[in-house]
């Protein structure tokens, strides 16, 4: 198959869904605007950042002058600790439940300039230390089934604020997405006796045609049926259900890959890559999930340059995803693209 060239669906198994290629309309000329990148830089300490060591938030409490990582309940929650329980259900045509949960918001860094490609290995590490910290306690709540940590990276994906922070929604069902991935898992255990992730893992490494870099515990891979130009997974060599699961030494493995690949997004364009990111893992509904293989995504808009995005519009909304850069040339520049930041080079 020349997957290079005509145009072709690709399977995504945790999805069960497809992507459209159409790899010959990168040969396409291009009429819209390429901008200048703006090169803005920020305060370290900004006195209107609500996220900044020993200012006020929304209403009225301080943060403590915190000196690495801050982590506090978002005082704008999406989801409630003490909702009562309510249902709806006519005829199966207007159904209703309300939803529990929890939502927080963890700051990187006291920098309000920072951002995760530009901080230490060492203090990532500090991070991923709260990510461990908060899925377990919250994981542990028992109106709590799953534990969502995102971060939303850049004006572009909606962030309010540039101060380095992410978000941890927790909630009492599944959500949609990692409900669909965890029957994947499931369904390929049953029928092949192994985890998705490790086999499709193996034969990328063994393929090498989109690992975009890898360590002794990590490799980050734009995945076959990536729908954003540059997505990307991380996910651990070896099976682990949770991020709970890792060692030290895997910790500190997986702040280093995520700085690498923060490094090279940031190179791709010369600018502060845009993105969510997140991390799917084991629901913590007190079952063991053996199917689970924990894994991160980085879903990042920018297609050309640091303002040209793909736009998910019109056949997206309506048909399916679509590209038009493959995969396997998306990891090919992410791979050629600098180790060195562009602002310390
Ligand atoms: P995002 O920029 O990624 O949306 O995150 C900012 C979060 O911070 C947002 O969820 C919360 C918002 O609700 N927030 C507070 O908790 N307190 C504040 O004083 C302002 C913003
Ligand atoms: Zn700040």
């Amino acid at each position: 198959m020349h997957l290079s060239d005509n145009p072709h669906r690709r399977y995504n198994p945790l999805l069960d869904e497809w992507v459209l290629c159409s790899p010959h309309r990168t040969k396409r000329p291009w009429n819209g605007q390429v901008e200048k990148p703006t090169g803005e830089t920020l305060p370290q300490y900004d006195e209107h950042c609500y996220l900044c060591p020993g200012n006020e938030r929304a209403g009225g409490v301080m943060n403590p002058k915190y000196e690495d990582v801050f982590v506090f309940k978002n005082d704008f929650s999406a989801l409630l600790e003490d909702t009562p329980e309510e249902e709806l259900n006519e005829g199966g045509l207007l159904v209703a439940k309300t939803e529990r949960g929890l939502c927080k918001v963890l700051n990187f860094s006291p920098r309000h300039d920072m951002t995760l490609p530009r901080m230490a290995v060492a203090d990532i590490e500090k991070v991923i230390k709260v990510w461990v910290e908060q899925y377990r306690e919250m994981g542990e709540l028992p109106y709590i089934n799953y534990v969502q940590i995102f971060e939303n990276r850049g004006a572009m994906m909606g962030n309010s604020n540039p101060h380095p922070h992410c978000q941890i929604w927790s909630s009492e069902t599944i959500p949609d997405i990692p409900e669909k991935e965890g029957k994947s898992q499931k369904a390929w255990r049953k029928e092949k006796g192994s985890c998705l992730l490790c086999d499709y893992l193996a034969l990328e490494l063994r393929k090498r045609e989109r690992i975009v870099l890898e360590n002794d515990s990590f490799a980050a891979l734009v995945p076959f049926w990536a729908v954003w130009p540059f997505e990307t997974m991380i996910l651990p060599k070896r099976h682990m259900t949770g991020i709970d699961e890792m060692s030290d030494a895997e910790r500190k493995d997986l702040a280093d890959i995520m700085k690498g690949m923060g490094i090279r997004f940031d190179n791709l364009f010369l600018t502060s890559f845009q993105y969510s990111m997140g991390i799917h893992q084991r629901p913590t509904d007190g079952q063991a999930h053996p199917e689970w293989h924990f894994h991160s995504h980085y879903m990042p808009p920018l297609l050309r340059s640091a303002t040209v995005r793909k736009f998910m519009v019109g056949f997206e909304l309506l048909g399916m995803p679509q590209r038009d850069i493959t995969a396997e040339s998306a990891a090919d520049r992410l791979r050629l693209a600098s180790g060195v930041h562009y602002l310390e080079g």
